[in-house]
């Protein structure tokens, strides 16, 4: 009864108190009745009782009873209650008749869980909205208020397990002392039907159970698998289960041993399968020690080399949680071809709610379109009739019982949870999503809107237009053509960093040279990824007449002169469609600025603050791609736009008083691939040129680095006088300049005459040294 109770009275305000009164038997007078198939039975004797609810299902129907009216909201678990009750509240916000209600819903998979990338001192593994809700030095947090917050917003979508640490996983969780606490937060998810999991450390046996070893053939590995799983359960009787993540960027796992991945996840599952717990076993296993000089070596193939061969093998009880593409949450990734191949494994389908790759939440950028994509693609799998993504995670095709959907939200301490008001709706969407994937982009993202900013239809229309646009505006101001991660690879994954990914081990590989770029991934000449995938699929990607162009540069090297299907060319493509992203980005600041009024003021200035943000950094990203691509290729572009900047001035270029000019690193990511710094830490500095220009307003972008090691302040004064100021206090992800840094200011509207001089002030602080990237001067518009 609880959710009804707290989102009645947003939903209807006009109700009154009548609409908080909840009784445990008929009232006799009209009313909406909640309970368990079980529950309403004893109330309607006569009832006709719903036959077609899954577990979590719910049905909604209208019951005339002793001459009263009831809604009837049933299931045949309190968890699919609550769940027909959250659809109920979604009905009354967004207005939806009641009257007539009748409907049943059953989920589309068993497993719908959230994954935390938390860590035990209250940090979040490539989370961006503040400290971890669920852990502070060490221990589970002593305010546990938010996470029960955080079951309610799950459950409100349909989520129904959430693992709270990171899959690179502390030992220490599962040990004897901690499970009062991780009891605590079972308690907290309980009343929500969320499930509590946590990640596991493969070589627990030996880091904190006393063995010699964590071979998991071994009877005594076997012995503290099985001793952690029922002290676990007698602790928490509805705990939900184990993720690992073994063998994978320096995590043990079984190699160790020489055994399988399979007799790694059955040794775990064995001890939890008399609980009727579940062992999540992620499929991102790789080698990030690769030699990069053989082209035959190929990240992408990992997956399904590693667990492809080991079908039949797994425990009923094993998920195998597999990334939604074969590399890494890359903003363009065709689906994972192991989806298509295990037929007698469960699995489960892992999208990254929290952007890592995408933005990090300073960028809009709505994932809904992206995970539709992969969902709808059919792999056509060994089965009759259509085989998506979709289907074969749910377990329909080869009916496999756990399967589903596994979403790394890493929401965090931030009120909004999640940093950036706009990013909610991928968290929203993910659950409904794994609710029911057959519903559109566009239909998640006008319900949330809606839900999120009421029924105003410009805010709607202007909401609209942005979310369905950002994942292809982001693709196009970042990588084109599939080419996968153009940012700092062995770093932040947030700027850009086009080299970052070439000569390591990683094998985040796009092979761009002079010549052209892309991953040779074909079966005749490649590393034979591409023969992966079922004969249909495998035909469409090697052929380079019927390769999709936005997959193009995963699977093939092209040089820079291939012509895509429209007809114009690779190196073409990439100026263009990064001019075009950034000039997306600039028109939604204005978009959202005509909103002011209709969407309430903190929101509003919040939204409008991130997006002139990401206007900037998209015009970084840009330059740095543009920059890096016109000197590799040598071919210019044939709009004139790559490496000419006619309202530039370069900071290195301007009269300089206590600035000295440096190199940065990597060069693309500053215009010409200088900038300026105070020459003393806690100096000052000033930048000065001569308006030649004419008379008239004026924008003046100040391009500078805002890093994390200090708080510089700028000041811009025009023939002498201050026309703003501002200090460098954002947070980004490094403290170095470079593109992970580079933002900028604008000052709007200021009027210039011939022979003013305008100057750039900075102050450094601490290790921050107010560096200066460009000033560009644009005739105001508005
Ligand atoms: C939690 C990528 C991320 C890592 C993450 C890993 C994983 O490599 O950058 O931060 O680790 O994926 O999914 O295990």
């Amino acid at each position: 009864m609880k959710p009804l109770l707290l989102g009645l009275p947003r939903a209807l305000p006009v109700t009154g108190a009548g609409a908080k009164r909840t009784e445990s038997a008929l009232p006799g007078e009209n009313a909406v009745l909640l309970g368990t198939i079980e529950q309403i039975k004893l109330q309607l004797p006569g009832w006709e009782v719903p036959t077609n609810l899954s577990e979590d299902g719910w049905c909604a129907t209208q019951v005339r009873h002793a001459g009263h009216h009831c809604l009837v909201i049933t299931s045949q678990t309190d968890r699919g209650v609550l769940y027909g009750v959250f659809e109920l509240l979604r009905k009354i916000t967004l207005n939806q008749p009641l009257a007539r209600w009748n409907e049943h819903q059953n989920p589309c998979a068993p497993v719908r869980m959230i994954n935390q990338w938390d860590n035990l001192d209250g940090s979040i593994e490539r989370g961006y909205a503040g400290k971890s809700i669920f852990w502070e030095n060490g221990h589970i947090a002593s305010d546990l208020t938010r996470v029960g917050n955080y079951a309610r917003l799950m459950a409100s979508v349909g989520i129904n397990a959430c693992a709270i640490n990171n899959v690179n996983a502390d030992p220490r969780v599962i040990t004897t002392p901690y499970l009062p606490e991780l009891k605590k937060v079972a308690a907290a998810f309980r009343p929500w039907g969320v499930r509590l999991v946590v990640c596991i450390d493969f070589s627990s046996p030996k880091k904190t159970g006393g063995l010699d070893s964590f071979d998991p053939l071994d009877p005594r590995v076997q012995e503290f698998w099985k001793s952690r799983a029922e002290e676990i359960y007698t602790q928490i009787p509805d705990f939900g289960g184990f993720v690992l993540k073994a063998d994978s960027e320096g995590r043990l796992g079984p190699s160790a041993y020489g055994r399988t991945h399979a007799d790694a996840a059955n040794v775990i599952a064995r001890a939890l399968k008399p609980h009727g717990g579940l062992l999540f076993y992620r499929g991102f296993v790789y080698d990030h020690h690769m030699d990069w000089r053989n082209p035959k070596n190929d990240r992408a193939r990992a997956a399904y080399d590693n667990f492809a061969g080991l079908d039949r093998k797994f425990d009923q009880n094993v998920v195998i949680q597999i990334k939604n593409g074969p590399i890494d949450f890359q903003v363009r990734e065709p689906a994972s071809p192991l989806f298509g191949t295990l037929e007698k494994t469960s699995e489960a389908i892992e999208l990254q709610i929290t952007q890592e790759y995408t933005g990090q939440q300073r960028h809009l950028c709505y994932l809904v379109p992206m995970w539709k994509e992969t969902l709808d693609f059919d792999l056509h799998a060994r089965a009759a009739g259509g085989t998506p993504v979709k289907a074969l995670v749910a377990g329909n095709v080869f009916h496999q019982p756990h399967g589903g959907f596994i979403g790394v939200a890493n929401v965090g301490r931030d009120t909004n949870w999640l940093g950036h008001h706009m990013a909610m709706a991928n968290l929203y969407g993910f659950g409904r999503l794994a609710w029911n994937p057959d519903l559109s982009a566009g239909q998640i993202e006008a319900e949330w809107a809606e839900l999120t900013f009421g029924s105003d239809r410009k805010v709607l229309e202007t909401v609209k237009q942005m979310q369905l646009a950002s994942w292809r505006v982001y693709e196009n101001y970042t990588g084109p053509l599939g080419a996968g991660g153009l940012t700092d690879i062995i770093g932040v994954h947030y700027g850009p960093g086009i080299e970052s990914s070439e000569r390591n081990g990683w094998g985040q590989w796009h092979r761009a040279d002079q010549q052209g770029i892309g991953m040779d991934r074909t079966t005749a000449t490649g590393t034979g990824f591409i023969g992966q995938y079922s004969l249909v699929v495998a035909g469409r990607y090697e052929s380079l007449k019927t390769c999709p162009d936005e997959l193009l540069l995963f699977f093939h090297h092209v040089p820079y002169g291939y012509r895509l299907h429209p007809g114009n060319t690779v190196i073409q493509h990439i100026y263009d469609t990064h001019y075009r992203g950034a000039a997306e980005v600039l028109d939604w600041v204005s978009q959202w600025k005509s909103l002011k009024g209709r969407v309430d003021d903190q929101r509003f200035e919040d939204v409008l603050a991130s997006l002139e943000y990401q206007a900037g950094h998209a015009v970084v990203w840009r330059d740095a791609v543009c920059q890096w691509f016109l000197k590799q290729s040598g071919i210019p572009d044939k709009r004139g736009r790559a490496g000419h900047y006619t309202n530039r001035i370069e900071a290195e270029a301007m009269k300089l008083d206590g600035y000295e000019s440096i190199a940065i690193n990597p060069w693309e990511t500053a215009s010409g691939g200088r900038a300026v710094q105070c020459v003393v830490s806690n100096g000052t500095g000033s930048a000065t040129v001569t308006w030649q220009g004419k008379l008239g307003w004026f924008n003046l972008h100040v391009q500078y680095f805002d890093e994390n090691d200090g708080i510089s302040c700028f000041r811009v004064l025009v023939s002498g006088q201050v026309v703003d100021q501002w200090d460098a206090a954002d947070v980004l992800p490094s403290n170095l300049p470079n593109g992970h840094t580079s933002t900028r200011r604008t000052v709007r509207g200021v009027a210039l005459r011939p022979g003013d001089e305008i100057q750039i002030e900075g102050r450094a602080d601490a290790g921050e040294r107010a560096c200066l990237d460009y000033l560009e001067i644009e005739p105001a518009h508005e």
